[in-house]
């Protein structure tokens, strides 16, 4: 095939189209018919597409009798010129009304970027040349000269070009007439003659061609007569040759083949191996370049981050209710916990989500999850259930605790932060009564709403293992952590690198959220804080659970007066427990 040539490539579509025509090599075409077959043409190495109008309309279900509208197929054209580069030559028909339609037809093929039309010499509404051709009434010569000085001199782009195509020797109108025709139309300023034919031998248009003598560009298609070595058409000096519609004959084909296969064998695996994979559908669609747009245009929306959910337990405390599920399954207002939480994540654009299961992890059955299983449950805490799973997260992951319920915006603003590691810690809670329970948090200035925006970072985590050893635990804590640990970028690495270190600790079995979150500030990483003042719940024991349903209520959009009241009141109350 012909390689494009860059210079011939920097040129406008309507530019390369007319020096195709006027070039001195025998110059193809090929058909397309919408935006994919298009993009196929233009992968093959064509140089220039045939908008067919018995492909666009066979494409579209319907009759090459303009059964479609010209605007549907000028829309359709539209398409092919967005996914390929190549300049178009739109089969005009008869220029679908008379020289007024034809202006404002070349008028419109400019404004999408087709570079030029073809019209032939018929009536509207036009008939396929092939059938039953020598019963079609041919236009008046003045009235399609017309057409064609009207087109001509409507065009803005010196380049548009008009083909005007001699329909005579199809309708049995004899040569002469033909060669009349052809006459005029290049008189009137078609910038190629394209001559048809029926007949399976090539004799009438070599004819045409010699007694023509090169007047004007001779473009023909020889779909009747494709026996015809190609060389021949070369030394007859045509211009162009159309390949007019192998497309969609070899679309038609194939999914005739294939419809009746899967039909017959009620499987696809007969048809598998010998169809386009979905892959390539997404390769002719530029998928990727959508990919790289998003990463570019998106990146401030944090719209493709990853969630990593701890719901390995079974919930001190909660064993009344637990027996045959995990924590994470409860009910909650009609809809178990972790439910609430992926809906949470998938509103903000975090979709894929990874669970750690552990006790009863067979009953988790939530859609839009990937589940995996922390095997010795039993026996380890919360990091070796994040090991389970570490391996796989790449990019900007939130990890949470699996029994948690907030407010949409504590979820956005942490996935919006710019930070490596970011927290949410509420200061609702920053009496610490009981200095043993854990996850209290120390932060280098306390919860001041009037400072608000201020850089705050967290010091330290009560953890399982050092509430009572910690210097800090003298000092009221700020806050507790509500159990959200959202990292970003280089962040991943440093808590691989920080987890690794931890892994080999002899007790890492029992170690727990806020031992990472304080091995990371001993390594030197900044853990940005995000304050809030309750709007969350935590479900550790029988009575959290039961107030989890207000909670829940409250949170959805049609509350119920009495539930949406009942959830504030309890809101207001307290902020919530881990
Ligand atoms: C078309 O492709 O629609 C044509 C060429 O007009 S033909 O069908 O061969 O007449
Ligand atoms: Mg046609």
């Amino acid at each position: 095939m012909n390689a494009r040539e860059p210079a011939f490539v920097s040129q406008s579509r309507s530019a390369r189209l007319r020096q195709m025509l006027l070039s001195n090599e025998l110059e193809f075409m090929m058909e397309a018919h919408n935006g994919l077959s298009a993009r196929v043409v233009r992968e093959a190495g064509f140089k220039a597409i045939w908008g067919s109008g018995l492909a666009i309309s066979a494409q579209f279900g319907v009759r090459d009798n303009n059964e479609a509208s010209w605007t549907q197929v000028v829309d359709t054209l539209e398409f092919m010129a967005d996914a390929s580069d190549l300049p178009i030559l739109l089969d005009g028909d008869t220029g679908y009304g008379n020289f007024n339609n034809v202006r404002r037809l070349v008028r419109k093929l400019e404004q999408r970027g087709i570079a030029g039309v073809c019209i032939e010499d018929k009536q509207f509404p036009k008939t396929n040349s092939f059938i039953n051709g020598e019963a079609q009434p041919l236009a008046e010569i003045d009235e399609f000269c017309g057409k064609i000085k009207a087109g001509k001199d409507s065009q803005t782009d010196e380049h548009f070009s008009i083909v005007a195509r001699v329909e005579a020797l199809i309708a049995g109108w004899g040569m002469d007439e033909a060669l009349r025709r052809a006459e005029a139309y290049a008189q009137a300023g078609a910038d190629a003659i394209l001559i048809h034919s029926k007949l399976s031998r090539a004799d009438e248009i070599l004819e045409f061609a010699r007694e023509w003598a090169g007047r004007a560009p001779l473009v023909i298609v020889p779909t009747k007569y494709y026996s015809t070595p190609t060389e021949v058409f070369r030394e007859a000096g045509i211009s162009t040759v159309i390949w007019a519609n192998h497309l969609i004959r070899a679309a038609a084909s194939a999914m005739q083949a294939v419809a009746r296969e899967i039909h017959t064998s009620e499987t696809l695996v007969n048809v598998e191996d010998s169809i386009a994979a979905v892959n390539e559908i997404f390769r002719l669609q530029d998928a990727d370049e959508y990919s790289q747009a998003e990463d570019r245009y998106l990146s401030g929306a944090r719209s493709a981050g990853s969630a990593l959910v701890l719901a390995a337990s079974r919930g001190k405390g909660l064993e009344a209710v637990t027996e045959d599920r995990p924590k994470v399954m409860l009910p909650i207002a009609g809809k178990p916990l972790l439910r609430w939480l992926v809906d949470a994540f998938k509103k903000q654009g975090v979709n894929d989500i990874t669970v750690v299961g552990g006790y009863r992890a067979d009953a988790i059955d939530t859609a839009g999850i990937r589940l995996v299983v922390n095997e010795q449950h039993a026996q380890t805490g919360e990091l070796a259930s994040l090991a389970c799973a570490l391996d796989q997260l790449t990019g900007d992951t939130v990890i949470s605790y699996g029994d948690l319920l907030f407010r949409s915006y504590i979820l956005r603003d942490l996935v919006e932060s710019e930070a490596v590691f970011s927290v949410v810690v509420d200061s609702s809670l920053a009496d610490a009564e009981n200095a043993s329970v854990r996850d209290f948090a120390w932060c280098s200035a306390a919860d001041d709403r009037g400072l608000f925006g201020n850089k705050v970072v967290l010091r330290h985590v009560s953890s399982g293992q050092d509430a009572s050893s910690s210097a800090l635990a003298a000092h009221a804590p700020h806050g507790r952590w509500v159990g959200l640990l959202n990292v970003r970028g280089a962040g991943h690495e440093h808590l691989q690198a920080v987890m690794k270190q931890l892994r080999m600790r002899a007790d890492f079995a029992s170690l727990d959220m806020p031992a990472l979150l304080n091995a990371l500030i001993e390594a030197g990483e900044s853990i940005e804080v995000q304050y809030v003042h309750g709007h969350w719940r935590g479900v550790n024991d029988l009575d959290d659970f039961r107030r989890a349903g207000d909670f829940a209520h409250a949170q959805t959009p049609f509350a119920t007066a009495a539930g949406a009241a009942q959830g504030a009141a309890n809101n207001a109350a307290s902020g919530g427990t881990q």
